[in-house]
């Protein structure tokens, strides 16, 4: 269960984020109108939030998941793959330092970008990324070894089509997963139970499993079904203006 999230609204500097998507730039007002309906829906999945004033020196800081990889037994303070999202930790340190006794960096020339994290109970994946490196998937491994984890790599260096590993992929409790086409062949996902999704809704895989309901995008039919078939309830939001900067439900609160 949890308990916590930590959330950063955009700032009004958003629209200058880093993407490699081409759907147009975000309107700020719908951004923030969208993330204040995801805030929302945390709260009433029982989560108490902790809302982080807008960095309007960092664009994409409203993506707060990629600077840290939060687990129940210790925090880790990542080292994001972008140059200009590297400050974005500073603000995050203090934060964590309230409510995790112990605090771990990813340390240079490693780089860590939290999207390409994805816990599965007491075992991670972990992205090899533009973003994450393999110094810092080693460091993240050893470091989550260290609190009793297991963790294994997913090198994602030849697909093209997404920018972290969360953003394909989502682990729905159990022995459960949900994940794009293009992960099929990672034989790393055997011994668990995949759904696949259509190509056309591939952005539906950055769900979000909280306290027991699914959160997702607003507009992905298909998904919706098969996730309903198989008895979970989904709650849907609008993500249209974070989608735009190549950002999901995922990025944008860091869960515990
Ligand atoms: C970036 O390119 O870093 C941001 N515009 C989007 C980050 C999305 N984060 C995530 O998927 N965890």
């Amino acid at each position: 269960m949890f308990t916590k999230a930590i959330v950063r609204a955009p700032g009004s500097n958003f629209a200058t984020g880093l993407t490699s998507v081409n759907l147009g730039s975000p309107d700020l007002a719908r951004a923030l109108k969208q993330h204040e309906a995801y805030c929302h829906a945390l709260e009433l999945r029982g989560l108490e939030l902790i809302r982080l004033a807008a960095d309007e020196v960092h664009p994409d800081s409203t993506f707060v998941e990629d600077t840290a990889v939060l687990t129940a037994r210790g925090a880790i303070i990542t080292r994001p793959g972008a140059q200009s999202r590297l400050g974005e930790v500073t603000s995050i340190e203090p934060v964590l330092r309230e409510h995790f006794e112990a605090i771990n960096f990813i340390r240079e020339p490693g780089t860590v970008d939290g999207g390409d994290v994805c816990e599965a109970g007491e075992h991670f994946f972990i992205g090899l990324s533009r973003r994450t490196n393999e110094e810092g998937a080693k460091q993240l491994a050893s470091l989550l070894e260290s609190f009793g984890y297991s963790s294994i790599l997913i090198d994602l260096r030849g697909i093209s089509n997404i920018l972290h590993l969360k953003s394909g992929l989502a682990y729905l409790g159990g022995k459960r997963l949900v994940a794009i086409e293009a992960l099929r062949e990672f034989e790393q996902f055997s011994g668990y139970d995949l759904i696949w999704l259509n190509t056309d809704e591939e952005y539906a895989a950055n769900c979000l499993f909280v306290n027991g309901k699914i959160l997702m995008a607003a507009g992905f039919d298909d998904t919706t079904k098969q996730l309903e078939h198989l008895g979970y309830q989904t709650i849907a939001l609008e993500m249209s203006e974070f989608q735009k900067m190549d950002g999901g439900l995922s990025c944008l609160s860091l869960r515990f």
